[in-house]
């Protein structure tokens, strides 16, 4: 099915590829890096769960002993999840040296988007992808995510993007690098714990089918890269603005306090954002995960 000598794809997700049905992709970023065991591994296997129920087969994605893997086991799952930060964050720039080193590494969107792309995945679901940090303009912090949306053909189904991001310069860069960014039922980017952001997508599109339609004609049309497909958590589980702005802002300025940057700071901002609202974030931050799993199965389908 694939040349890719690094790529291993897991025998059910290969079979699905090959006779055309519905595959999602999911990260192992958010897996080790994004949530405290168990609920990291939990959260994982019932993601994996709900893409199933949603007519579609689930590739969790990741580089283990330096294969780029479309698919894991429960069992790598787990192991991804125990080792939390010990295993390495891998974005694009990470790979050249992970797999020559046979080394493990947790996938972010970027990554995940380049696997996925390699084994033939067109959709992929998430929680929340990489932007630009606030503060980029002296920082330069802009997450590799964005450049991958712009040069790779895979569509994310993600929460929006959450204020520790600068959300209208995260904007202006897909703007710039032609990445459509689509409403799911919303004329607003939502701001992942909440639902609205102040800020307006570019599209709002109401089913899995008029999303999948959007998508095929890019592909079609040959135009290169992704596209975000922004849906808001459902209203039960979204987060107080005060409350939830309040954590963001204290966790912001005590990363800058203590000097963290780079690849870091993504992860101390979410568990710090966990511990300031007593784990309420945690808890949201998976229902929508949840959620977005659900319609990427189903744009799966009808794609
Ligand atoms: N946002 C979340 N949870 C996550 C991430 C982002 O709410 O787990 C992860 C994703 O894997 C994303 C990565 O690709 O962080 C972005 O990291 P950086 O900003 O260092 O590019
Ligand atoms: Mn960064």
């Amino acid at each position: 099915m694939n040349m890719n000598p690094y790529l291993d794809a897991a025998p059910e997700v290969a079979d699905a590829i090959s006779s055309g049905k519905p595959v999602v992709a999911l990260e192992s970023t958010i897996i080790s890096h994004g949530m405290p065991y168990p609920q990291n591994v939990e959260t994982a296997l019932n993601v994996e769960r709900i893409v199933r129920e949603n007519g579609a087969v689930p590739a969790t994605v990741a580089v283990i002993g330096g294969r780029l893997k479309a698919g894991l086991t429960q069992d790598q799952i787990e192991y991804l999840g125990k080792q939390g930060q010990k295993v390495a964050k891998a974005s694009r720039r990470d790979l050249p040296v992970l797999v020559a080193r046979g080394a493990d590494g947790a996938t972010t969107v970027a990554t995940t988007m380049i696997i996925a792309a390699m084994a033939g995945i067109r959709v992929f679901a998430t929680g929340g992808v990489g932007g630009v940090h606030r503060g980029a303009e002296v920082t330069m912090d802009i997450s590799a995510d964005l450049e991958e949306l712009a040069q790779t053909g895979v569509m994310v189904v993600c929460a929006g993007a959450k204020s520790i991001l600068d959300l209208g310069l995260t904007l202006e860069y897909l703007e710039t690098k032609g990445v459509p960014v689509i409403g799911y039922g919303t004329d607003e980017l939502p701001a992942f714990y909440t639902r609205k952001s102040g800020f307006g997508v570019d599209y709002r599109l109401d089913t899995p089918r008029e999303v999948a339609d959007a998508f095929r004609a890019k592909l079609q049309m040959g135009l290169k890269g992704g596209m975000l497909v922004t849906n808001p958590i459902p209203e039960e589980y979204s987060m107080d603005p005060d409350v939830i702005n309040r954590a963001i802002d204290e966790a912001v300025s005590e990363a800058n306090a203590q000097g963290i940057h780079g690849k870091k700071i993504t992860p101390f901002l979410l568990a710090r954002i966990a511990q300031i609202t007593g784990g309420d974030s945690l808890a949201s931050n998976i229902r929508l995960v949840y959620n977005n799993a659900a319609l990427a199965a189903q744009i799966a389908g009808e794609l």
